[in-house]
């Protein structure tokens, strides 16, 4: 559902803000709400009963990964299109899916997964550019140069392919070495082009897809440890230099002898603190019964205590298809049962299951705001409408932007402006249902004219 800004554009005749500058009016306090530059609203409170309408009403979201050849499987699709509202293609991004012989894609299996997710309104994680593993033979038989440009044509080229389509790119993946050296991982990326591989490729793909967020992602990086502290030192260095970077992904994969460690919580925040999203973004725990749901537990209430975990995406739908199903690591079983570690997640969500089929949630929305572009003059902002506990028919929002700015085009919704010229009331193109949990996202070009601040977005208005 979102559509890229350069393809729906208002005809010249559209009703558009006028560049007076008129007295300045009640921005105080949405001013000061739009501070961290993104935000979330909520409408009116209702115990969510499924994991993406819980996450969603905690302003986050809830996925999965997804393999396309089960798709066809009816009660896998109804799992997932029940219970999630985001997914990860689990094998069908990766090099050798994609790109198996140079130059050459194949975006197949991606794009039936995309394809689905989009008719859901679910939020897409993009797994994953550079990865040592699942890499077709011929990339590692080239020179560094030849290397270096086949590296950089096939970030491009796959971001291209899904432009706009994708919330977060894992854009580098496992790059670091396990235990104590601190060091890369051996790989043709490490080993030709040296520790700038891992930056090259964030700046390529930032140049390939402006409006995705870029991710580091990892494992045995989920509590404070050598490897931790090396990735750490990475995103603190790339921040210090601009290097684009919006997020880590901490994969956790947790069994008895990798646990769930003690310093989660604080591990996620101390990265949080560096200025980017953290992202829970492989998460499976093995195990059954209490002991499995008290894990679940635990890393879910870590992601809510910290406010810039975005999401939690376990590695599967299913035990059945687990990359570890003797393990039972996943929240439905075999027969898509829900498991204790099921009503855990959901419990710690906020969310309560049975009794609320029908008649207990209100129609409620979310809207959240994002920075997706910026240029010399204009930039462009993106806020994604995300449906509560409860299927809606249509959804309101309004845009209030600073005296100095003016709105010059907008694309994916219908607007309408109040006297000032700076109040928009963003409403759906076409109807506006979304089912619970799942999302679709409006944008707009904001004129500066010197002032640079994060429009207000107010409370999403749901019936
Ligand atoms: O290993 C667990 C995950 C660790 N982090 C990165 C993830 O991308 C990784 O996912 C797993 C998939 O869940 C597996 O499904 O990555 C594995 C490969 O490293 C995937 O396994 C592969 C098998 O090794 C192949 O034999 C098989 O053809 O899945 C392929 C597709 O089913």
């Amino acid at each position: 559902m979102v559509i890229d800004s350069r393809q729906v554009r208002q005809e010249p005749g559209d009703r558009r803000p006028r560049l007076r500058v008129r007295r300045a009016f009640s921005l105080g306090v949405v001013g000061l709400l739009t501070a961290a530059g993104v935000l979330a609203l909520s409408g009116p409170a209702s115990a969510a009963s499924t994991l993406g309408g819980a996450a969603a009403a905690k302003g986050r979201y809830f996925g999965a990964a997804v393999a396309a050849n089960h798709l066809g499987e009816a009660p896998y699709a109804t799992t997932l299109d029940t219970e999630f509202n985001a997914v990860t293609p689990e094998n069908e991004m990766k090099w050798d899916a994609v790109e198996s012989s140079r130059n050459s894609f194949n975006f197949g299996s991606a794009d039936q997964i995309v394809g689905h997710a989009q008719g859901k309104g679910m939020k897409i994680r993009g797994h994953t550019l550079v990865w040592h593993s699942q890499l077709p033979g011929w990339v590692g038989g080239l020179s560094a140069t030849e290397l270096r440009s086949a590296m950089n044509n096939h970030i491009t080229k796959v971001m291209q392919h899904y432009q706009g389509k994708i919330y977060a790119w894992d854009v580098v993946n496992e790059a670091f070495q396990d235990g104590n050296s601190g060091a890369g991982r051996s790989s043709p990326f490490q080993d030709k082009l040296g520790d700038g591989f891992i930056e090259e490729a964030f700046r390529t793909a930032r140049a390939a897809d402006p409006g995705a967020k870029l991710c580091y992602n990892d494992y045995n990086t989920d509590g404070q440890n050598a490897k931790s502290n090396a990735v750490y030192a990475m995103v603190k260095d790339f921040k210090a230099r601009g290097v684009p970077i919006d997020c880590v992904g901490f994969q956790s994969h947790f069994n008895n002898q990798s646990p769930v460690p003690g310093d989660y919580q604080q591990n996620l925040q101390r990265f949080a603190d560096l200025g980017v999203d953290v992202q829970i973004t492989e998460l499976d725990i093995e195990g059954s019964g209490t002991a499995q749901a008290d894990n679940y537990r635990r890393v879910t209430q870590a992601c809510l205590a910290v406010s810039r975990c975005t999401g939690i995406t376990v590695w599967g739908v299913t035990d059945k298809y687990s990359w570890r199903a003797s393990g039972t690591p996943l929240l439905f079983d075999n027969n898509y049962a829900k498991k204790p570690a099921y009503t855990a997640v959901l419990t710690a969500l906020g969310g309560t299951s049975g009794g609320g089929g029908g008649g207990g949630g209100g129609a409620s929305c979310t809207a959240s705001y994002s920075e997706t572009q910026r240029w010399g003059d204009r930039f462009n902002g993106q806020v994604t409408v995300t449906a509560g506990s409860s299927a809606i028919s249509d959804w309101t929002v309004t845009v209030t932007v600073r005296s100095a700015q003016s709105v010059s085009t907008t694309w994916n919704g219908t607007p309408s402006w109040d006297s000032s010229g700076k109040v928009m009331t963003m409403r759906p193109n076409g109807n506006g249902n979304l089912g619970a949990g799942a999302a679709t996202s409006f944008g707009f070009t904001v004129m500066a004219n010197g002032d640079w601040s994060a429009p207000a977005i107010g409370s999403c208005t749901a019936s």
